[in-house]
């Protein structure tokens, strides 16, 4: 079997996803994304080495989400005693955060205290900007979860990481092992268990496979489980943000709703049906790929003109804006004013444990106030500011931004996530013809079939959130491929500032230059410490120092891999990267020089 993960493999399906038009990129993202419902079929990289291949639709997926909810149900008969957790890094530890603020507004319905909280690796701060480092420490995501729990009787802690490599959660599933008449653990993840990261982890004795494997064993006679259907390589190669993101989402909602219904109704709706209902929503968004093609069109545009994307939004439609602003400067190597979202009503409405963090600094103003008082004026033709509704007639309160948005020098578009019966004629009368609309249609028959008259406003919006987080992650996706910022399927300029990413690295300046992994680690270790010839602390230092080293530095990777390429020094590669600034083209035109040589 390669010892590749899944989840770091490239996705044949996109093989040229760079050089796709704006629709036919969302057809492609789309076709991706089924594979998160029926498995993916790994014949078509020409091997054929993994049997376990079915998605979020496979029997065994279904029966482990019923029985978590079962445990969800049981948990929420004391809400008080209880705590139902949910933990991971970046977008897991995100996605964590939404579904938490999400089912606690479900027991505030019902009148029950809030018993579900996530833990994010960094915390709040990494709710809007990425803190990759904190995500390597086991040790140190042990003691945030006792923090959290401190006090409880029983704890169902599901820890979220996509690729199952993520220390910070390994040492809170151990810590979980160690103390069962507490905790029941879940790990959730898209990777065969063999294909956890097996590296050793600075000071700590075990690794992540050998934390999976300890829980794979320990599922036979315990309380406690791994989720892990196999959903398929991410569109553009390792960005679990994606994939990754939308299966943690969708197996979340559907676990915790389900429980709901248990507890309630004492009897659980039928599963498969509540998840084709999302593959219905995913096919929503095959149909509007001409309306997002053309909002990707101007994004990309505006990125090209060194231009900004911003969101406005309301609610969890808002937030999911804000997590896909979040993830491009990790995710595409670009700076944290790039892609910015911003939410009607800003922390009061984010509810985050931390509160307003707005003290941290320009990046973690959230409000559309703030977006009004110092955006606003100063648009320009190179921007495009992105309105998030739900429903078909526009959000009132957004109405007068809308309108001085369309009648300054920016571009604009407004997604509207509605219900199928709000489309048709449409009231859309007061979103002017001019604005670049998405109308996303959700299956309503369906979600009330499914539903019922109770309740149908909550869980219609998980159908909603989902359709969102498709067009924004569309949009930012084909906004960069626009920008030349991707190069095949592989996101070449990514900001080595993780374990994970480190490793990543390495493998994208082996895969393309054709050296072997050590030379492609030595090329690396040079752009990252700048020299072309280094000493043996350099070569021999930890990977978490090389980390701290780069995390700050821009180009690291396309220099490398210009280097390993051409077999040239650092500043004749950074000298080939000024002349010819678009990573796609830089590396294109260095692969045809050698191929002459
Ligand atoms: C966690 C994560 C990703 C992020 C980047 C670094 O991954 O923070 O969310 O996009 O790839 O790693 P995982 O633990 O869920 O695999």
């Amino acid at each position: 079997m390669s010892s590749l993960p899944v989840t770091e493999r490239s996705n044949p399906l996109t093989a040229n996803i760079d050089i796709s038009l704006p629709e036919d990129i969302v057809s492609l993202l789309q076709h991706c994304d089924r594979e998160i419902f029926h498995g993916w079929d790994n014949q078509t990289e020409g091997q054929k080495d993994l049997d376990q291949l079915k998605g979020l639709l496979d029997g065994r997926t279904i029966r482990l989400v019923e029985k978590i909810a079962g445990e969800v149900a049981n948990l929420l008969r004391k809400p008080s005693d209880n705590l139902i957790v949910l933990s991971g890094c970046g977008t897991s530890g995100r996605l964590a955060f939404l579904t938490a603020r999400t089912f606690n507004k479900w027991l505030r319905e019902l009148d029950m205290p809030e018993c579900f909280r996530y833990v994010i690796a960094g915390g709040d701060k990494a709710l809007f900007t990425s803190q990759e480092a904190p995500e390597d420490d086991p040790v140190l995501g042990a003691k945030k979860l006792q923090e959290v729990c401190a006090g409880k009787k029983k704890v169902l802690y599901i820890g979220i990481t996509c690729g199952l490599s993520a220390s910070f959660v390994a040492g809170q599933l151990d810590f979980c092992m160690d103390n069962l008449d507490t905790y029941i653990p879940v790990l959730m993840g898209f990777n065969p268990v063999d294909l956890a990261k097996n590296l050793p982890i600075e000071n700590w004795s075990k690794t992540i496979l050998e934390v999976c494997k300890r829980l794979e064993n320990l599922q036979k006679t315990k309380n406690c489980c791994i989720i892990n259907p196999i959903i398929g390589p991410e569109p553009i190669t390792g960005s679990s943000r994606m994939k990754g993101g939308t299966a943690t989402k969708i197996l979340l909602d559907v676990m915790f709703a389900q429980g709901f219904s248990l507890f309630k109704e004492k009897q659980l709706r039928n599963t498969e049906q509540f998840l084709e209902t999302y593959l219905t929503v995913n096919e929503a968004i095959g149909h509007c790929r001409q309306y997002i093609g053309a909002v990707i069109n101007l994004a990309g545009q505006c990125l090209r003109k060194h231009g900004h994307i911003y969101y406005i939004g309301a609610d969890s439609l808002g937030i999911l804006a804000m997590i896909d602003a979040s993830e491009c400067p990790p995710t595409f190597g670009t700076s944290l004013d790039g892609v910015r979202g911003f939410l009607i009503g800003g922390f009061d409405e984010l509810r985050n444990q931390e509160g307003n963090i707005s003290v941290l600094g320009r990046h973690f103003s959230i409000a559309v106030d703030d977006f009004q008082s110092t955006i606003l004026p100063n648009l320009q033709n190179s921007d495009i500011v992105i309105f998030i509704n739900h429903g078909s007639a526009m959000n009132t309160s957004l109405l007068p931004l809308l309108a001085t948005v369309q009648n300054g020098p920016a571009e604009s578009a407004v997604i509207h996530i509605m219900n199928s019966e709000q489309s048709g004629q449409e009231k859309m009368k007061e979103v002017p013809k001019t604005t670049n609309k998405i109308t996303v249609q959700l299956p309503w028959i369906q979600i009330q079939e499914l539903f019922g008259p109770e309740h149908l406003d909550l869980s219609f919006k998980l159908f909603a959130e989902i359709a969102t987080k498709w067009v924004c992650n569309a949009v930012t996706t084909g906004a960069h491929i626009m920008q030349g910022k991707v190069y095949q399927n592989y996101m070449v300029d990514l900001r080595v500032s993780n374990n994970k990413l480190f490793h990543r690295a390495v493998r994208i300046v082996e895969t393309f230059s054709g050296c072997n992994k050590e030379d492609a680690q030595e090329y690396l270790l040079k752009s990252i410490y700048g020299t072309d010839v280094l000493t043996g602390q350099q070569t021999t230092a930890n990977v978490s120092q090389h980390i701290l080293q780069a995390t700050s530095q821009e180009k690291v990777v396309p220099t490398a891999l210009v280097c390993a390429i051409l077999k040239c020094s650092l500043l004749e590669a950074q000298k080939h990267l000024a002349e010819e600034p678009v990573i796609r083209s830089a590396i294109t035109s260095c692969l045809e020089k050698k191929n002459v040589e």
